[in-house]
C-alpha cells in the first residue's frame, strides 16, 4: 500500500469493441474511484488470446483500450496503467498458483461454460485456466478492492479462494481482494433480448452500443430498443426493456429511477427513448473525440504504458519473490 490509501485493480480485455455495457459496468466507476484509491487499470492481453485473436487486430486493439481509458478520464498521473504482457509476472505467478488450484473448482466457471460451449470442441486450455490468471493480476497488486460488472463476481469470489489457499499453504502472502459492484449499471442489458447481457460479441447488432457508434446509429439503436406495450416508464421486472434504458439513464446522468418515473408520467415511450438516446450521445461524444486523438499519438500511449510497467513490474515482482520463497525456489 502506498501512502495508505487502498488498492484498486481491474482490467478489460483488448478482445473486440467495447460496449456501453463495459463503459458503464466498469470505465465509469474506476474514473470515479481514481481521487480516493491507489490504482492499477490493466490492458489485460494475456486474458485476450485464451481464444483466437487475429495479431494485428490484438496490436491495435490494445492501444485502442488505453486510448479509451485515457479518454474517459483516467489520469495517468494518479493511476498505473499498463499492459499485461509487459509484467511477466503475471505468467509466472498464474503457473505457481496453477498447481494449487482444482480442476473441479474450475470447471465451474459459468464464463468458461459459456465459452466453450461456442469454440467448435477446441478448447484451448488458457480459456480453462483464465481465472488463475485473473487471480494472479489480483493478488500480485495485494488489492483491496476489484471494479468489475456483475458477470465477474463468480471470478472474483474464485479469486480470493485462491489467495487464502495460498496464505493458508504457505503463511499470509496476500491480501484477499473484495469485489466493487456498483448498484447501478453493473449488468447493462441487451436491447433487443432485456433477459440477456449486453455484449460486444451479441449476434444482433442492434441489441449493443458500441463506445464508437456514431450519434446517429445509436439514436436508432435506442429507437429500436424492445419494450412492451404497457406505455409506462416503471422499473419492475415485468418490463425488461424499459427497466434497461431507465437504468442506462439514471447511470448517466445521475437522475434517480422515482425522478424518471415522476417526468415521463403518462408521456409514453417516444419522448423518454428520445432522452435516453440524447443522454448517450453527450455522455460518449467527447469521449469518441479523444478516443480518436489519443489513438493518433501513438509516442504519447508509448509513454504511458512503459511508465506503467515501470511500476507494475516493481510492485508485482515484489510479490512473486515473496511466492517463490515461500515455495521453496532458491533466491536468484
Ligand atoms: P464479452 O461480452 O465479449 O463476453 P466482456 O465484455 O464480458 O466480454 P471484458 O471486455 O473483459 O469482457 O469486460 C470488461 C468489463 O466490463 C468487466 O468488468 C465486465 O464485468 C464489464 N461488463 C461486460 N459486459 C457488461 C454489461 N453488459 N454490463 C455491465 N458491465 C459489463
Ligand atoms: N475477466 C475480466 C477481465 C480481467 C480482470 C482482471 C478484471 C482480467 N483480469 C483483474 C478485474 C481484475 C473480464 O472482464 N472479462
Amino acid at each position: 500500500m502506498e501512502g495508505n490509501k487502498k488498492v484498486i485493480f481491474s482490467g478489460i480485455q483488448p478482445s473486440g469493441d467495447l460496449t456501453l455495457g463495459n463503459y458503464l459496468g466498469a470505465i465509469k466507476n474506476w474514473v470515479k474511484l481514481q481521487e480516493e484509491y491507489e490504482c492499477y487499470f490493466c490492458v489485460v492481453d494475456l486474458h485476450a488470446i485464451t481464444v483466437k485473436q487475429e495479431p494485428k487486430d490484438l496490436r491495435r486493439r490494445t492501444l485502442e483500450m488505453l486510448a479509451i481509458y485515457l479518454a474517459s478520464g483516467i489520469d495517468p498521473e494518479k493511476n498505473t496503467m499498463f499492459i499485461q504482457s509487459h509484467v511477466p509476472a503475471h505468467s509466472e505467478a498464474a503457473w505457481l498458483l496453477t498447481c494449487s488450484t482444482y480442476m473441479g473448482e474450475l470447471s465451474r466457471m459459468t464464463q468458461y461454460k459459456e465459452k466453450s460451449k461456442n469454440s467448435g470442441g477446441n478448447i484451448s486450455a488458457g480459456l480453462f485456466n483464465y481465472p488463475v490468471l485473473m487471480a494472479a493480476d489480483i493478488l500480485l497488486y495485494q488489492t483491496d478492492l476489484v471494479p468489475v460488472g456483475k458477470d465477474q463476481q463468480q471470478h472474483l469470489e474464485i479469486a480470493r479462494d485462491i489467495g487464502e489457499r495460498f496464505n493458508r499453504l504457505y503463511s499470509d502472502t496476500f491480501v484477499i481482494p473484495e469485489p466493487y459492484i456498483a448498484k447501478l449499471g453493473a449488468k447493462i442489458m441487451d436491447l433487443q433480448e432485456p433477459n440477456k447481457k449486453m455484449s460486444k460479441s451479441g449476434e444482433n447488432v442492434n441489441g449493443f452500443i458500441l463506445i464508437m457508434d456514431p450519434p446517429e446509429v445509436i439514436r436508432k439503436k435506442v429507437n429500436r430498443a424492445v419494450t412492451d406495450s404497457l406505455g409506462v416508464v416503471a422499473y419492475n421486472e415485468q418490463q425488461l426493456g424499459v427497466k434497461n434504458l431507465m437504468t442506462i439513464l439514471t447511470t448517466i446522468t445521475g437522475i434517480s429511477i422515482e425522478e424518471i418515473e415522476e417526468k415521463y408520467k403518462g408521456l409514453g415511450y417516444s419522448q423518454f427513448k428520445k432522452d435516453v438516446a440524447e443522454a448517450i450521445v453527450a455522455e460518449l461524444e467527447p469521449i469518441q473525440k479523444k478516443i480518436v486523438e489519443y489513438t493518433a499519438n501513438k509516442a504519447y500511449l508509448e509513454g504511458i504504458y512503459k511508465k506503467g510497467s515501470e511500476k507494475a513490474n516493481y510492485v508485482a515482482n515484489k510479490t512473486l519473490r515473496k511466492m517463490q520463497k515461500k515455495i521453496g525456489f532458491i533466491p536468484r
